[in-house]
């Protein structure tokens, strides 16, 4: 059993930091082809500004599908440490994922979700996680027993170390700011699947 993760911080006094600083710290802990599913816009732009991973998924056009993904790849490749990065927004769309992955216990399923406070990336129009809802709380709720907010970057990285030693699943989330996301995720939706799967072992590489 690994430490638990859990922090005292609540909703409102976690450290406002960066989702570009924080993925790219995420990723710098990848050393055993971990697959990250980023969801949509921002969350898989700033995925993708971190750099080429065979392992990663953007998704393009649905909001919180990060999760769902994810959960299917945890369930086909229990062996692989699965990292879903969702928005706040995109997680408030679809909350029944957080009891499903509770219910499969889903010990190599790490969800990572960047909590602006709006949905930035149609217009910075606010979420409820702005004033009311706390994601910890909801995910705690949900059964998900390892939940935290981020305290600080040292505290990030302190969380997502020790979930990928795995004892999952873990709901880490982070407030972030309203800075825009660094780059922009190829929008084509064949060529991520294919190098997806390729990078997970799914498909071969010959082509066609
Ligand atoms: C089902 C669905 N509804 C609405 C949209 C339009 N839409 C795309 S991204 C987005 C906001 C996403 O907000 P959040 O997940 O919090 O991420 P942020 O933009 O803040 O990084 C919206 C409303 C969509 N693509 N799909």
């Amino acid at each position: 059993m690994n430490a638990a993760p859990t922090t005292a911080i609540g909703a409102h006094n976690a450290k406002i930091m960066n989702r570009f600083e924080l993925t790219q710290r995420l990723v710098g802990h990848l050393k055993r082809e971990e697959a990250v599913i980023g969801g949509i816009g921002n969350a898989n732009f700033d995925l993708w500004a971190s750099g080429p991973r065979a392992q990663n998924f953007y998704m393009l056009g649905s909001m919180g599908l990060a999760i769902p993904i994810a959960v299917g790849v945890a369930i086909a490749q229990p062996r692989r440490c699965v990292i879903a990065l969702e928005g706040d927004g995109s997680l408030l769309m679809q909350l029944g994922c957080l009891a499903t992955v509770a219910e499969r216990n889903l010990k190599n399923l790490t969800i990572v979700i960047w909590d602006n406070g709006i949905y930035q990336i149609t217009g910075s129009q606010p979420t409820a996680s702005a004033e009311s809802a706390d994601l910890v709380a909801i995910a705690r709720g949900a059964g998900i027993a390892e939940s935290a907010w981020a305290a600080d970057e040292e505290d990030f990285d302190r969380l997502i170390a020790s979930a990928l030693e795995g004892g999952g699943p873990r709901f880490i989330a982070a407030r972030i700011d309203d800075k825009p996301a660094v780059g922009t995720t190829e929008r084509d939706p064949v060529q991520i699947r294919e190098r997806f799967m390729r990078g997970l072992g799914a498909r071969s590489n010959r082509t066609g």
